[in-house]
């Protein structure tokens, strides 16, 4: 079979693939980086390694890359590595793509055919470091860990079989105070199941208890929010079917008849009662984090009035709508003490458009006031052309309570990638220190690391680390400082 990408739009200039993998000594440097800035900023995404069997198949079925920048003493050197998921080696040892649509086993070929799980995930959305390991994380199967030096592939983690779902979400929530991880797994009674398997894993790694229950609906449950005394578990229209995988779609379809759900249930003690909140349709893709007091939960989050993805068509054909895809910051109280099962929902910062919500993790199940979001500022220059699309050009540190917010420009010539957070010391206040967001320059069409800091986001970026080609994509990433490095 002969290897080609022509033929692909999807896959030519910007989104050519990078299809190596790569290490730089250090890196060049433009400004200075930080002094005190020492640890490792982790990032995961996806590549196509063999193009799509379908060319309009999701970009979330790509194979996963990671990516490292560790910087230490005001340097920077910079790896990236394919994860070697048991599909990746699958193609390679085939020479081809043996994989059909994005999460759909009805698609595959050959042996691969109704195969799922471990066998066609790709690690490609998260990554983490949780009780001494690195892990890369995809919803549909276990984490995968990774070496942290050098991010060679050591096979699935599954918490020596104490975690028992097949699945792991992609945003586990690690309170900042504790350590305790709550993870879960959905369409965890298998393919187009219902169940959810919700888990508290202590800080060493330890499975210290496992409840399950049922979604109203199988949706995307790509991320949840913890309060101090409460999980919460967004369910929305974005569906999926036996049926609709036997039919050979894409995993998800968006369904626009199908309200929203919020799920609540106690953090702390085995209950599995869920009590589920409805409201309007909408999509929470991904949330900043929530509080509760007095049985009165408020949650911040990045949401959408409608389908979010065009990659993920609506069930009944319709057109993909632009402006219910906008996701913007919403506030939502639930009132536990009421008996009233919806929620108020305010619209905030509606001219600041972006999804990849953020908040600084030490405070994860805690009180706190910030929220850290890249977004388009449409007022900006934008000197590079992204197919008409204003790329993300600013990182925003919104203050919650207040309803202000600090802002750093990048640059006229960079799209950005999701925001990350860098903690000054292990004990600074809140979401002081230094944000940092992988940038394509689509003057040279290479990538660089920007990073600011948040005590003068006006002035711009501190430093920016330079890359001699472009990084491989990004879903999410994570700053691991020093402290918290496995060794
Ligand atoms: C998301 C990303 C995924 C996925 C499911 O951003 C949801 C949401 C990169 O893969 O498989
Ligand atoms: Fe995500």
């Amino acid at each position: 079979m002969t290897l080609s990408y022509e033929g692909y739009p999807s896959l030519q200039g910007d989104f050519e693939p990078a299809r190596f993998n790569s290490q730089i000594h250090d890196c060049e440097i433009v400004g200075e980086l930080p002094p005190d800035l020492d640890g490792t900023f982790y990032r995961v995404g996806g590549e196509w390694f063999y193009p799509p069997k379908y060319r309009d198949d999701s970009p979330f079925a790509a194979d996963g890359i990671a990516t490292m920048f560790r910087i230490a003493n005001g340097s920077c050197d910079f790896a990236s590595r394919f994860v070697e998921t048991p599909r990746y080696l699958a193609n390679k040892a085939a020479r081809q793509q043996l994989f059909g649509y994005y999460r759909n086993p009805f698609t595959h070929e050959g042996e691969q055919q109704g195969q799922y799980g471990r066998a066609d995930t790709q690690s490609n959305t998260n990554i983490i470091v949780f009780a001494g390991k690195l892990l890369a994380l995809k919803e549909d199967a276990p984490p995968m860990e990774l070496d942290p030096d050098t991010l060679e592939t050591r096979g699935f983690f599954d918490f020596d079989g104490a975690y028992t779902a097949p699945t792991f979400t992609a945003h586990p929530k690690v309170d900042g105070r504790t350590g305790e991880m709550i993870a879960y797994g959905y369409e965890a009674e298998g393919l187009a199941s219902n169940a959810i398997w919700l888990y508290t894993i202590a800080a060493d790694g330890t499975v210290t208890s496992e409840r399950k229950f049922a979604a109203p609906f199988l949706s995307m449950v790509h991320d949840i929010a913890i309060s101090q005394n409460y999980v919460l578990i967004p369910v929305y229209g974005m569906v999926s079917s036996m049926e609709r995988l036997q039919e050979g779609k894409v995993h998800w379809g968006w369904d626009r008849s199908k309200p929203s759900h919020i799920g609540v249930l106690s953090r702390h003690g085995s209950s599995n009662a869920v009590r589920w909140f409805t409201g309007p349709a909408m999509a929470m893709v991904h949330t900043f984090s929530a509080t509760d007091r007095d049985g009165v939960i408020t949650l911040d989050a990045a949401v959408s009035d409608g389908n979010p993805f065009p990659f993920f068509p609506d069930v009944e054909d319709a057109p993909f709508d632009g402006a219910a895809a906008r996701t913007t910051i919403r506030r939502y109280v639930i009132d536990m003490n009421s008996a009233d099962d919806g929620w108020t929902e305010e619209k905030r910062f509606q001219d600041k458009a972006g999804a990849l919500s953020r908040i600084d993790d030490r405070f994860l199940g805690h009180d706190f006031r910030y929220g850290l979001l890249g977004y388009a500022d449409e007022y900006l220059p934008f000197a590079g052309d992204a197919g008409g699309r204003r790329p993300v050009n600013s990182l925003g540190k919104f203050d919650l309570a207040g309803g202000t917010v600090e802002s750093m420009f990048a640059g006229p010539e960079y799209g950005l990638a999701e925001v990350a957070f860098a903690p000054r010391s292990p004990d600074a206040a809140e979401a002081d220190g230094w944000v940092m967001a992988l940038a394509t320059n689509y003057e040279t069409m290479k990538s660089e690391l920007v990073i600011g800091d948040t005590r003068d986001l006006a002035a711009g970026p501190v430093a920016k680390v330079r890359l001699p080609f472009k990084a491989p994509g990004q879903v999410h990433g994570n700053w691991v400082p020093r402290w918290m490095m496995p060794s």
